[in-house]
């Protein structure tokens, strides 16, 4: 099915909507916007068939965000208005038909916005643009094979190719595509992973010693107190709700710390319950933070004074003396290090009251087991990895690890983000897998580390980097500093990218181009064996199958497996003892080879079968085992560094709406917080408005304020009053990507720091951005198709 009538992709800002942030999420209107993409889209027949088919046995994994299912899962029917919007959006019947491109000259798909190319239906051929041409042109699959491994083959060092890999990859998928780039020769990697988790990956790996959440989903449930920092679950973990009101009715706290007052921190009604839909709700957080961004460091170590103030006060009741003695290292220092935290220090980077602070502090001496969750709020600020490393310091003092309802808890993004690093999708693996991985295939990996997101930027722009393949993702919407990323883009030889939908990666091109269309997850998946199905896993590392339940959308599609062994194939040749063809004809393969490559899957085809798949093992939640050097926890010691915001400016974070995942946008409202038929918007404190002197509804420019002096601003966006922090600002993910310079990252991680620039607002030269203006027409999102 081809689209009759291609969505306008001017949106006339003039529309916008402003109305009251929500105080709860989900409920009856939850499950009516759920049902509304499905029924649009795909009609009533293949609505049902694929709505029931996801996150059941023998159905597929929803792909929105990496939430486990619960305990004994796939009994229970649990779905969310933002898995429908994913799954509605992958498995509409609607494609782009092959005139699609002569009509399109890439010049003019560059001007679209993603919401456009998205709405152009799913991609059903390979196409290529040749250098020089200024069209992408259908061509078959042998050829666009042979054109990839002709330029790879061609290159003078395998380093200047970089292979990018968003999170949705299955796990099957992941280990291929890694064992080819590694028999290719580079450990050029860049992955979602460096934008997102990294922060949480490098500051737990260098404390506790495992980079992944310490807990199982039912820890969640009995947890006496949750505190989530920098987490919005009603919009990007919804099915998160359910656990966190399961958790109070067992009689537990939450506390949330954020700048924003998001909804589903406050009020939850359950859409799956009647007495969700028609009563008040469940109340949610016990205690609200209402922070000031980038000021999480200093609480944290606010909060862990006073516990250790309240040790001395009370000798043996506080602190879990025995766990400690036996299990970490480091109390003397931080102790002595949190002994010279000025008060006054704290109150200023958190904008927070002491009494608040003392009140955090007694919830959590007295809770008998707490889990503290965070995601972007935390991981995306500059001092990201020493704030989580205040997080593990905090939990240590009391020992919640390794019991019931106790643990670490980064909350990842992409659903099979954390299970395509555990197939060795990084770009800094460890000697112990690199070893592993040769010894099974015969051949001498690379042992030099890659560049990770950041670095492939540079590499592209400085001529280092001619090739980049991507399995799946946006990287020229996702990636910070927009103008230098697509100009490093531009530079490349050849940009490859396999892809479900059109987006903005693809009209970024240098040279030549190439799109490679494949299976989406709910898709069924036949090769020469049979029926196919994969896995994935999730935040808490529980592993399991996912198998797609309707027919392909079109019959000359491949699946991500079949491509890269095609291209592996094709490249290598004999190169590393694998078998590519057995790969794609049968998924049972690849498994049997991590079985042998990866720690934690021995055995992996017999439990992958098992009716809800099995959880990686992890030494701090199962045995308080913490794999450092010593063997012990550290308690560390970070330097307080907090940020410093001028008078008249703002910090400025980036954050996702109620209808985009990522850079997908399905429509353009932000529901919870009242924002309608528009996303050119910036949110401000109502004080800090008037004190700039602007009025809500002011039409304003953004510029950064940056070291390296240049200007990058985001010109005609409405600024919203909004019951944000004082001090602080937000704005839309991606448009906001604009403001991130590309060397400004995270210490320790090198993740953009997409939460913490400082901004100055000025009166907008021109017009709402979107309208006519060239340089804003990309980014410019009507509401309906
Ligand atoms: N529907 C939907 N689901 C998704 C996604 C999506 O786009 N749409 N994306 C997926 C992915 S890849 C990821 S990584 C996750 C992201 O999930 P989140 O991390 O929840 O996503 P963000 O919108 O980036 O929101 C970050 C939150 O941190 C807060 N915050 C910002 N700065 C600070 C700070 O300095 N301190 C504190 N304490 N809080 C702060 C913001 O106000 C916001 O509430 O969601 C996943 N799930
Ligand atoms: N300023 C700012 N920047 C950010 C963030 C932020 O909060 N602020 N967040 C960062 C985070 S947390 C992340 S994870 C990254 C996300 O970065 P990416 O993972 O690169 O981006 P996505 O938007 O998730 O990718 C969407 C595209 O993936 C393709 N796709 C979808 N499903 C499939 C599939 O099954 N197979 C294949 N092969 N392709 C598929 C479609 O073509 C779609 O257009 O962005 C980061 N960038
Ligand atoms: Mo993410």
């Amino acid at each position: 099915m081809t689209r009759s009538n291609p969505p306008v992709d001017e949106a006339d800002e003039n529309d916008l909507e402003i109305g009251k942030p929500k105080e709860w999420a989900a409920g009856i209107p939850g499950v009516y916007h759920s049902m509304q993409p499905a029924l649009k889209h795909m009609g009533i027949e293949r609505s049902a068939r694929t709505l029931l088919a996801m996150n059941q046995k023998q159905g597929f994994d929803c792909m929105s965000c990496a939430w486990p299912d619960p305990s004994g899962h796939r009994s229970t029917f649990e779905y969310c208005e933002n898995g429908a919007k994913a799954v509605t959006w992958e498995a509409t019947p609607v494609t782009v038909a092959s005139d699609f491109w002569a009509e399109h000259p890439i010049s003019e798909l560059r001007g679209r916005s993603e919401y456009w190319l998205g709405m152009q239906g799913r991609l059903t051929e390979p196409v290529y643009k040749a250098a020089g041409d200024t069209h992408y042109r259908p061509i078959d699959w042998d050829t666009a094979i042979n054109l990839v491994s002709e330029k790879l083959k061609g290159l003078s060092s395998p380093d200047e190719a970089a292979f990018y890999t968003s999170g949705r990859a299955s796990n099957e998928a992941a280990f291929i595509y890694q064992l080819f780039i590694r028999g290719f020769g580079t450990n050029n990697m860049p992955d979602c992973s460096n934008m997102c988790h990294e922060s949480s990956g490098v500051a737990m790996g260098e404390t506790i010693g495992v980079g992944k959440a310490t807990v199982a989903y039912d820890d969640f449930l009995t947890c006496d107190l949750m505190i989530l920092i920098g987490q919005n679950p009603g919009t990007n973990h919804p099915r998160m709700l359910s656990a966190m009101e399961k958790q109070k009715e067992n009689g537990g706290q939450i506390v949330a710390v954020n700048p924003l007052p998001e909804a589903g921190l406050r009020r939850f009604k359950n859409p799956q319950k009647p007495r969700g839909i028609l009563g008040r709700g469940t109340d949610l957080a016990d205690q609200f933070l209402k922070i000031r961004a980038g000021g999480d460091m200093a609480l944290l170590q606010a909060v862990s004074k006073r516990v250790l103030e309240a040790e001395e006060r009370t000798p043996g009741r506080v602190l879990d003396q025995e766990f400690i003695a036996q299990h970490c290292a480091g109390l003397v220092e931080l102790r002595e290090h949190l002994s010279h935290l000025e008060e006054q220090t704290v109150l200023d980077a958190t904008g927070l009251r002491s009494e608040e602070i003392d009140e955090l502090t007694d919830r959590y001496i007295n809770a008998d087991s707490v889990i503290i969750t965070w995601a972007m709020g935390v991981t995306q600020q500059k001092n990201g990895v020493g704030t989580i490393k205040e997080i593990i310091n905090l939990l240590l003092l009391r020992g919640n690890f390794g019991r019931p309802g106790a643990g670490a808890s980064p909350i990842r993004g992409h659903s099979n983000v954390q299970g395509d690093r555990t197939m060795g999708i990084w770009e800094q693996m460890p000697a112990s897998f690199l070893d592993a991985l040769g010894r099974e295939f015969s051949f001498e990996p690379p042992r030099e580390h890659g560049v990770d997101s950041v670095a492939a930027v540079r590499g592209m722009r400085d001529g280092d980097i001619r090739f980049f393949l991507s399995l799946g993702g946006n990287f020229a919407a996702a990636m910070s500093d927009t103008a230098a990323t697509e100009a490093a883009m531009q530079n490349l030889e050849m940009n490859v990218q396999i892809s479900t939908k059109l987006n903005r990666s693809h009209t970024v091109v240098g040279q030549e181009a190439l799109i490679l269309p494949t299976l989406g997850r709910t898709e069924i998946d036949v090769q020469a064996s049979g029926p196919q199905f994969v896995s994935v896993e999730d935040t808490v590392s529980a592993v399991h199958s996912s198998e797609g339940r309707v027919e392909p959308v079109a019959p000359g599609l491949l699946s991500e497996v079949a491509i890269v062994s095609r291209i592996a194939q094709a490249t290598l040749g004999p190169r590393i003892a694998a078998d590519w063809q057995g790969f794609e004809d049968d998924y049972d393969l690849i498994r049997e080879h991590i079985s042998h490559v990866v720690p934690g899957c021995e055995h992996y085809n017999q439990r992958i079968r098992e009716k809800d798949g099995f959880l990686l093992a992890n030494g701090p939640r199962d045995s308080r085992t913490f794999n450092t050097p010593s063997g012990r926890a550290r308690m560390t010691v970070n330097e307080l560094d907090p940020m410093d915001c001028p008078s008249g400016r703002l910090i400025l974070q980036t954050m996702r709406s109620h209808d985009q995942f990522n850079t997908t946008i399905y429509g353009y409202n932000d529901r919870y917080r009242g924002i309608k038929k528009g996303r050119h918007v910036i949110l401000v404190n109502p004080e800090d408005l008037a004190l700039l002197g602007f009025r809500d509804g002011d039409l304003v420019d953004v510029h950064g304020e940056y070291l390296d002096g240049k200007d990058r601003v985001l010109r005609g966006f409405r600024a919203v009053s909004y019951p944000t922090a004082r001090g602080c600002a937000a704005v839309y993910y991606p448009e906001g990507n604009v403001l991130v310079p590309l060397d400004d990252t995270v210490q320790g991680s090198n993740t953009p720091v997409s939460k913490g620039i400082i901004i100055r607002l000025e009166r907008a030269t021109n017009g709402p951005a979107g309208g006519s203006s060239e340089e804003n027409k990309h980014d410019n999102m009507p509401e309906t198709v």
